[in-house]
């Protein structure tokens, strides 16, 4: 039986903070004793409804920034909208409405939904990066980028979307050549577009990760494979009458080089196009080219190929072939026909075997390898590298895997990319004073793709800034990752109108102290958080020297919520809540076949019939607990399985909280004298100590370990403690009343209005909300005491309470008795000739 109705508690709760004008939370009225703390959750791209996983990062979010204030910081808990993007522009083309529009409504709702969960949100930092007062400093960006060289126009072999129709990033394509967004396979074309120089700072970014000690693991070791930083050496070879470079972890092979390869479009390769186009039609499979390269070490002469394996924007496109010690290079060897090959290292501990290959990257170096003969590979490898230095013939380097980051889109609702092409001028910056360039009001949009900017005169045709003549505007717009770059810092000094921001205002706020996502934005949007952070360190915008210009000093990547799951177990076919029925032992029967049904737990998904909608659970069960369940149900980093009938378990529970709220009430009639701690009976020290040490524990959750699901098993046993002492005559009510007010402030991060509720049903109206309280301040426990005897030349004088191993030290075991009221009245100053000690009776004997 449902005996209180938390949902009613919500609106009680939410309508008389909100009259209190602090929005959901009172102790926002009250002034921060310590330094900020800077507490956020990735902003939401507003698609109109809140899912389980925001319901679950935000749960989080709003605890702790609640947990925070209480502890007396500045906290910074603010909350925007990742407003740009391509569902927008698809809803747009579909419903015949206005991205903007469609945007708008949608941020709304998301809103209600948010307030119907009790997160408290700094709303005076809200920032909507499809709002020009946002996208105007998010074209500042850009242009700073351009100013200081670091964005740049470029004719590319691109990553096209034919669904999306628009280019993507590098990291926007998987593994398997699919759009990360549409799932099509992506063509390749050639295009002009704006790529922004994020590996300007591939070192930094690289190496900086190590200072991060309060990232995941996991999400550093993406980072640095996307990197992919390498250190080898580049070689000059002589082709022909042409050079190249190539680059090579493994230097000391030099020795086994038996070919060059080339990649397709390396220019040497291009030149043989033009006289030999026959040659170029077998590029694909790999061709050998009319051509010698010269092995600069030793002058001997090898045959040069085009190979598909060579990538043609890594190191220099070309590979010092060497069959013996690379297997892409065997593969490749022996599909061209060719089967002997020279091995110059061999491993430590045993011999080749003739043409055997061998691609241990240690071991050691043969005879063939002239003077590097005898030396492990690893210090061939350095003595090889000097050898080239010293002759010129090439150099230590190091390369990376990342790409400069293709920006340009061909969509219409994004930040228009603030350049004017001019026939005279070339590429023009929009100045300052005609920022922002705003993108047209539409009423709806022609279709998808093609970009729509192109498509409007008005838009398009402007008057040239420099020389004054007729121009062409960019009718791209910005990639949405470039919005997300940077709202971390506009979240500091959102209203500013003269610029991006003051580095006087944001610097002493940065960095973020705590940075809560899941873990798909490891990658993408987290390098380029720490990029463009980078680049306003680098440029003056903010002084982060001290920390690298890294903005995000801890990183917390939550898990997954999936959802129950029901599949016909022969064929796997998911099915829908209309095809089976829960049977009162559990099972789910399927309706047609009356067999049961397999029970999965997986990502929530439509196709899966599994998905679960937070705001039907708050309205079902209210905001605390809904907010209890989802950080009870499983550690923060953990999938949660998603299961609404557990939260039977923590109605109970608050149901608890508010019942001994009345029983101590009763009890608080009669008048309460405080008692001292050291008058405290047995059963009021177990309850002191045992409130104590949950408090502390849960303290520690908050603040260190965010186990969050250990702080709601606490709270559990912190009622169940209360609960059970509330009829016990032996407990005081102030004791009761001290330690269930402790519970109360602690709790109300997670269940703000069971806590009001309890605290109302406490205290005489008009009670001040226990929302305002301090974070309750740990005190120490209590060592239980024992009774003990104390006789003076032989009679019985009075009984001292101490501590139970009192009589193994004697020195102390007199002193605490001499002292007390009673030790000074029987004893006092007089002589003492003998102190017996037995167990709970002490024996003095005076003159
Ligand atoms: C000679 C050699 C001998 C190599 C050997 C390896 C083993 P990572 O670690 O990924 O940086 N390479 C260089 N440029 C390439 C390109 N554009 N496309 C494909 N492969 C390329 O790999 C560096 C190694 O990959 C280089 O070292 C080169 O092959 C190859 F026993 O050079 B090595
Ligand atoms: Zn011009």
């Amino acid at each position: 039986r449902r005996i209180f109705d938390l949902t009613k508690l919500d609106t009680k709760w939410t309508t008389r903070w909100k009259k209190q004008g602090c929005s959901l939370n009172p102790r926002r009225k009250v002034a921060p004793t310590k330094g900020k703390i800077y507490s956020t959750a990735m902003f939401p791209y507003p698609s109109g409804i809140l899912h389980m996983g925001h319901l679950r990062v935000y749960t989080i979010a709003d605890v702790l920034a609640r947990f925070y204030r209480m502890q007396g910081y500045n906290v910074i808990n603010p909350m925007g909208w990742d407003a740009f993007g391509l569902p927008a522009e698809n809803a747009a083309v579909d419903r015949n409405v206005s991205p903007e529009k469609w945007t708008k409504l949608n941020i709304s709702k998301m809103k209600v939904q948010m307030e119907a969960m009790l997160a408290d949100f700094d709303w005076d930092r809200e920032v909507t990066t499809c709002d020009p007062a946002y996208y105007k400093w998010t074209q500042k960006l850009f242009l700073l980028m351009y100013e200081h060289g670091y964005a740049y126009r470029k004719k590319a072999e691109i990553n096209w979307d034919p669904v999306d129709q628009t280019v993507l990033a590098n990291e926007q394509v998987d593994s398997e050549g699919r759009s990360w967004r549409s799932g099509a396979v992506v063509e390749k074309r050639l295009l002009e577009q704006w790529f922004l120089g994020i590996t300007k700072f591939a070192k930094e970014l690289n190496a900086d990760l190590d200072t991060l000690d309060e990232w995941p693991a996991k999400v550093k070791a993406m980072q640095r494979n996307w990197i992919g930083e390498s250190t080898g050496a580049e070689i000059r070879f002589q082709v022909g009458e042409e050079t190249t470079f190539v680059y090579t972890t493994r230097a000391e092979t030099i020795f086994s080089l038996q070919y060059l390869a080339l990649a397709a479009d390396h220019p040497i390769a291009t030149k043989i196009k033009q006289t030999a186009p026959e040659l170029a039609e077998q590029y694909d499979t790999g061709v050998k080219l009319p051509l010698e390269a010269t092995n600069p070490v030793t002058g001997e002469k090898v045959p040069v190929f085009v190979a598909p394996y060579v990538i043609s924007g890594y190191g220099h496109g070309a590979v010092m072939g060497c069959p013996a010690h690379d297997a892409r290079d065997y593969e490749f060897w022996k599909s061209m026909g060719e089967t002997s090959i020279r091995s110059t290292v061999e491993p430590e501990d045993s011999s080749l075997e003739a043409n055997e290959p061998y691609f241990g990257a240690s071991g050691v170096m043969n005879a063939d390898a002239q003077f590097l003969a005898g030396l492990s590979a690893t210090t061939a490898r350095e003595k090889i590298i000097e050898h080239l230095e010293s002759h010129q013939l090439g150099q230590k380097r190091t390369t990376y895997r990342l790409r400069d980051w293709l920006v340009s889109r061909q969509r219409f609702w994004g930040a228009p990319i603030p350049i004017i092409h001019c026939d005279r001028c070339g590429t023009v910056p929009v100045p300052d004073d005609q920022l922002p360039v705003l993108l047209p009001k539409v009423d709806k949009l022609l279709g998808r793709g093609g970009s729509p900017l192109a498509q409007i005169p008005e838009f398009v045709n402007v008057e040239c800034p420099s020389c004054g003549g007729a121009a062409r505007r960019d009718t791209d717009t910005m990639d949405t990752f470039m919005d997300s770059s940077w709202y971390l810092f506009r979240y500091l000094d959102p209203h500013n109108e003269q610029q991006l921001m003051d580095p006087k205002v944001v610097s002493p706020l940065l960095s973020v102290d705590q940075y809560l996502g899941g873990i798909e934005h490891a990658i993408l949007h987290l390098l380029y958080v720490r990029f463009v952070s980078k680049f306003l360190n680098t440029i003056g915008y903010w002084d982060g020297s001290a920390v690298n210009g890294e903005p995000i000093k801890k990183l917390v990547s939550q898990g997954m919520v999936h959802g129950r799951t029901f599949t016909e177990p022969e064929t796997g076919r998911f099915l829908k809540p209309d095809e089976y029925e829960i049977m009162s032992d559990g099972r789910a029967v399927m309706k047609e076949t009356g067999r049961t049904a397999a029970v999965s737990f997986e990502k929530m998904s439509k196709s899966k019939h599994n998905g679960a909608d937070p705001s039907d659970c708050i309205a079902r069960h209210g905001a605390d607990a809904t907010r209890a369940h989802v950080l009870f149900q499983a550690p923060i980093e953990d999938v949660l399985n998603w299961d609404e009938d557990k939260i039977v378990g923590i109605e109970r529970w608050l149901a608890k909280v508010l019942t001994i709220a009345g029983g101590l009430r009763e009890r608080l009639k009669e008048p309460v004298q405080p008692k001292p701690t050291d008058l405290y009976t047995k059963s009021e020290i177990s309850v002191h100590n045992e409130c104590q040490q949950l408090l502390h524990s849960i303290t520690d959750s908050l603040s260190k370990s965010l186990s969050l699901n250990t702080v709601i098993s606490d709270y559990m046993k912190y009622t169940n403690k209360i609960y059970s002492e509330l009829n016990n005559k032996d407990v005081s009510t102030a004791v009761l009343y001290v330690s269930y007010l402790d519970l109360l402030k602690a709790l109300s991060p997670v269940a703000p209005s069971v806590s009001e509720e309890a605290n109302e049903v406490l205290h005489p109206w008009p009670v001040e909300s226990v929302l305002t309280a301090d974070w309750p301040e740990i005190r120490p426990l209590i060592a239980a005491t024992v009774p003990y005897t104390v006789m003076v030349n032989g009679r019985m004088r009075f009984v001292y309470h101490g501590p139970e191993n009192l009589i193994e030290d004697r020195e102390r075991c007199i002193s605490q008795i001499l002292t007390t009221p009673e030790g000074e009245k029987w004893i006092g100053t007089k002589n003492i000739k003998k102190v017996i000690l037995k167990p709970k009776t002490v024996v003095f004997i005076v003159e």
